[in-house]
C-alpha cells in the first residue's frame, strides 16, 4: 500500500438501527490493524454546548423551531470543521458517524415547503467534503424490529421511511458521486467486509494524492 499523503475522511451514513455504531467502530479498528492513525468521530457530537441543546431536543426535553433544530445541528458540523481539516493533513484518517447527509435528508424528511432539500444543504456548503460516505441500507421495517427503536425524536417508521427515500433523492445529486450503497441487512461481518473492501478502493484512487475539497 502506498503511504498516502494525507489521511482520509470516511463517513458512515444510515437510517437509525442501521448499524451504524457498530460498523463505525469495526472500520475503525480494520483501518488501524492496516497501519493506519485513525480519528474517530460522531455528529450530533452531543458534548459541546449546542450538541447539548440537539440532545436535549431529540430525547423531547426541548422544543425548538424546525429551521433553528436544522442550523444547530450544521453548527454543530462547523464547530468540527477545522479540527477535522487539521486531522487530515496531519496524515489521520478522519471516520465519521453520521454527516451533512443525514443532516439534509432528516429536517427536509419534516415535508416542509419551506425546508426542502436545497435550503436544508446550503449551510453544509464550505464543509470539507467527505472522500467516501458508505450508506448502510436497510429497509424500515427491518431496521424497526431492531433493539432500542423507537426513544428519540425521529425514530417512528413513517419519519424513517421517508428519510430513506431522501437519501436516495440525495444520491441523484452531486452528492451522491462519495456515496456507495451497503446491504446492511446481512450479517455483521458480511457488512463488515464490503465497508472495508469499498474504503479500500477510495483510497487507492488519484484524488488522494490531491488536498481534501470542500462541500460545494
Ligand atoms: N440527525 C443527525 C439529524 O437530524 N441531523 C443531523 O445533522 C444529524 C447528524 O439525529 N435520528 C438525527 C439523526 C438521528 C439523530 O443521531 C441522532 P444518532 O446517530 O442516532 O445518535
Ligand atoms: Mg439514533
Amino acid at each position: 500500500m502506498p503511504p498516502l499523503s494525507r489521511g482520509a475522511l470516511i463517513v458512515i451514513e444510515g437510517l437509525d438501527r442501521a448499524g451504524k455504531s457498530t460498523q463505525h467502530a469495526r472500520l475503525c479498528q480494520n483501518l488501524e490493524s492496516q497501519g493506519r492513525r485513525v480519528k474517530s468521530l460522531r455528529f450530533p457530537d452531543r458534548t459541546t454546548p449546542i450538541g447539548k441543546s440537539i440532545d436535549a431536543y431529540l430525547r423531547g426535553e426541548s422544543q425548538q423551531e424546525d429551521h433553528v433544530i436544522h442550523l444547530l445541528f450544521s453548527a454543530n458540523r462547523w464547530e468540527a470543521a477545522g479540527q477535522i481539516r487539521s486531522a487530515i493533513e496531519e496524515g489521520f484518517t478522519v471516520v465519521i458517524d453520521r454527516y451533512h447527509y443525514s443532516g439534509i435528508v432528516y429536517s427536509a424528511a419534516k415535508d416542509k415547503v419551506d425546508l426542502s432539500l436545497k435550503w436544508a444543504r446550503d449551510p453544509e456548503i464550505g464543509l470539507p467534503r467527505p472522500d467516501v460516505c458508505v450508506f448502510l441500507d436497510i429497509a424500515p421495517e427491518v431496521a424497526a424490529k431492531r433493539g432500542n427503536f423507537g426513544r428519540e425524536k425521529y425514530e417512528t417508521s413513517a419519519m424513517q421511511k421517508r428519510v430513506r427515500e431522501l437519501f436516495y433523492e440525495l444520491m441523484g445529486t452531486s452528492d451522491g458521486l462519495d456515496i456507495r450503497v451497503v446491504d446492511a441487512g446481512r450479517s455483521v461481518e458480511e457488512v463488515e467486509q464490503d465497508i472495508i473492501e469499498r474504503v479500500n478502493d477510495v483510497m487507492e484512487q488519484p484524488k488522494m494524492a490531491k488536498p481534501l475539497t470542500a462541500i460545494l
